[in-house]
């Protein structure tokens, strides 16, 4: 019956999006491509797409062979010294401005969270003694106005843009003496990054100075010529904090005049933090190989250690442990179940099993072929655990919230998949209220609330809704960046029609228009995101906050150069540089 019902439908794909040359609903039968192969299974009607993903750099064994020297006691000790004396540094700059460096520095090596209680004190003091009232501002040089501005907005102060009015003259440019110095000028191009929308002085600020340090890079050098050409390939509000302090240790270790201290912390900390990733992977691997889903759903991806690569995007505080061996699953899960959907499934195939999970019945998979079986019982089984795991945690049943959350997942994927065997062309509108479900977003984020704080049914309603608006946009740049990043592999290999080819064929724009369309729609996107990041109730945690916008940041990470997740060998530099080498042995 489902071989049957799907050869007879139409077979929409390798079309041609733009509408200019578009003919209408006509569809060619299943043609060979170079990424597409053709699969005839035992039953010899059904068709399917198989991606041909190459195959995991990253063995089991491997894997759990990997361990870290950095977990003793003599570390930790000397790392506590080292904590000490950062916070008589804190403490000697208490009261000056120039505190703001000293914050942006342990933020930017990623030591910050062993200083939380004085840095929230310092923000505090430095709001109310230069930020809260007009009548405080001017009181300190653009570069500090400009990142402390910065600092305080990414901690849900509500600055307003108007602090930068001094520095402007009556044709609201810059005054021309601000020119000179090129660290105020990047201070305030990547505070224009934390603008809402209809912000016109961040929006210039930005414009402005975008191309004054493009045109002046010529004339610096050393250190300072690091930050900016890093600030001006993408601003550090929109760059992944784990991935932004390699980095940044390493051009910080270079500075004329760096703190040997805080050079000192950071290394060892980040190779601290690192020994904890590693026993987090080992720990997810191990599961993914008792799933056995790499050998029974050998048509999907094998990305263990990139689907925990994104939870240490995510959060990688040592405290987060659990978070990420979830979220690894979570991961695991959803780009799996995904490629069942949209590559290997039939149409009758995807529909049982959304309503088998929609059930939560294993009865009810009796008539699914058996690695449909072994899909969905995979499934049940991990979000199973994970109830359990919360239940014993918080004597709380979040079964009913996952299911909603998953049930919605899937129904997503139904509607392309439906799109994609109908030849269906939505409008850019109907396929982005759908997208931005069946980008995950929701799922991974409602996961998040039962890792972070939510203990009780009644929190989790509240929070559900006071959140919304942070998950839409976080969202909705996830699934614009993931299309600007996988749709020509998707529209190879044939698949439902993305934001681009959507946007295309209701426009008649050319793919260069709409890539440039939605990366202004990201831009915009995000400047809601900023907004909803200060204006949040107090109800939801920062650590939320923090984790829907490191889910942005990440997707831009990953997909920022094409598919890196569907590809290992590109991800390979991330990974070993990030969760298998110490910085201290480089
Ligand atoms: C991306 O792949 C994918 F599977 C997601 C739904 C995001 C995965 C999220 C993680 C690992 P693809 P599609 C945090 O580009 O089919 O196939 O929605 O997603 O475009
Ligand atoms: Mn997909
Ligand atoms: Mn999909
Ligand atoms: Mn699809
Ligand atoms: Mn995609």
């Amino acid at each position: 019956m489902a071989s049957a019902c799907f050869f007879s439908r139409p077979v929409f794909r390798n079309m041609n999006y733009n509408a200019k040359s578009y003919r209408g609903h006509i569809c060619s039968r299943i043609s060979s491509s170079q990424s597409t192969s053709m699969a005839f299974t035992a039953d010899k009607n059904v068709v399917r797409r198989t991606a041909n993903y190459e195959p995991t750099l990253w063995s089991y064994d491997h894997i759990q062979s990997l361990s870290s020297k950095y977990t003793g006691e003599e570390y930790a000790a000397r790392a506590n010294i080292l904590k000490n004396s950062v916070k008589r540094l804190l403490g000697e700059v208490e009261n000056s401005p120039s505190i703001l460096e000293l914050v942006n520095d342990l933020q930017r090596l990623g030591i910050y969270y062993h200083f939380e209680d004085e840095i929230r004190n310092a923000l505090e003091m430095i709001y109310y003694k230069y930020y809260k009232t007009p009548d405080k501002w001017g009181k300190m040089d653009l570069n500090l106005t400009a990142l402390g501005f910065r600092l305080l907005r990414q901690h849900g102060y509500q600055v307003p843009q108007e602090i930068f009015q001094n520095f402007l003259d009556n044709a609201q440019n810059l005054k021309p003496h601000l020119l000179e110095e090129i660290a105020g000028m990047l201070n305030l191009y990547e505070a224009s990054y934390h603008a809402f929308e209809d912000e016109t002085i961040l929006d210039n600020a930005r414009a402005f100075t975008t191309k004054y340090l493009k045109e002046n890079l010529d004339k610096i050098d050393g250190h300072i010529l690091s930050l900016v050409s890093h600030a001006l390939e993408f601003p550090l509000h929109w760059r992944v904090p784990r991935v932004e302090a390699k980095w940044y240790i390493e051009v910080y270790e270079k500075k004329n005049g760096m703190n040997h201290i805080l050079i000192e912390l950071a290394k060892l900390d980040f190779d601290m933090v690192q020994a904890i990733h590693l026993e987090d992977l080992k720990h997810a691997s191990r599961w993914w190989r008792n799933t056995n889903w790499d050998k029974k759903l050998s048509f999907a991806r094998d990305r263990l250690v990139e689907n925990f690569l994104w939870t240490i995007g995510f959060n990688y505080l040592p405290q987060f442990s659990h978070g990420r061996r979830t979220l690894t699953k979570v991961n695991a899960l959803i780009t799996t179940i995904d490629d069942v959907y949209d590559v290997f499934g039939t149409l009758d195939e995807i529909e049982q099993f959304t309503d088998a999970t929609n059930r939560w019945d294993i009865n009810s998979i009796e008539e699914l072929p058996d690695y449909m079986k072994i899909c969905f019982l995979g499934f049940y089984n991990t979000i199973n655990e994970i109830t359990y795991n919360a239940l014993t945690n918080k004597r709380f049943i979040i079964l009913p919230y996952l299911k909603k959350a998953w049930g919605d997942l899937f129904k997503s994927f139904v509607v392309e998949a439906n799109w994609y065997q109908s030849g269906h062309i939505p409008t850019l509108e109907e396929y982005l209220e759908n997208g931005c479900i069946s980008i995950s977003g929701p799922v991974i984020l409602m996961h998040v609330h039962f890792i972070t704080s939510i203990s009780s049914a009644e929190e989790i309603m509240q929070c559900m809704e006071i959140s919304k608006d942070i998950v839409r946009y976080s969202s909705l740049i996830f699934r614009l960046t993931d299309d600007l990043g996988t749709s020509s592999g998707e529209m190879e290999r044939g698949d439902n029609p993305k934001s681009l080819q959507c946007y295309m064929h209701e426009t008649g724009a050319s793919e260069d228009e709409a890539r440039i369309y939605m990366k202004s729609l990201i831009g915009e996107t995000w400047k809601k995101l900023n907004k909803e990041r200060t204006h949040a109730s107090s109800d939801i945690t920062r650590e939320f906050i923090d984790f829907a916008t490191n889910l942005v940041r990440m997707a831009q990470f990953m997909y920022g150069e094409g598919d890196v997740h569907g590809r290992p060998d590109v991800t390979k530099s991330h990974v070993l540089s990030l969760l298998f080498n110490p910085i201290q042995e480089i």
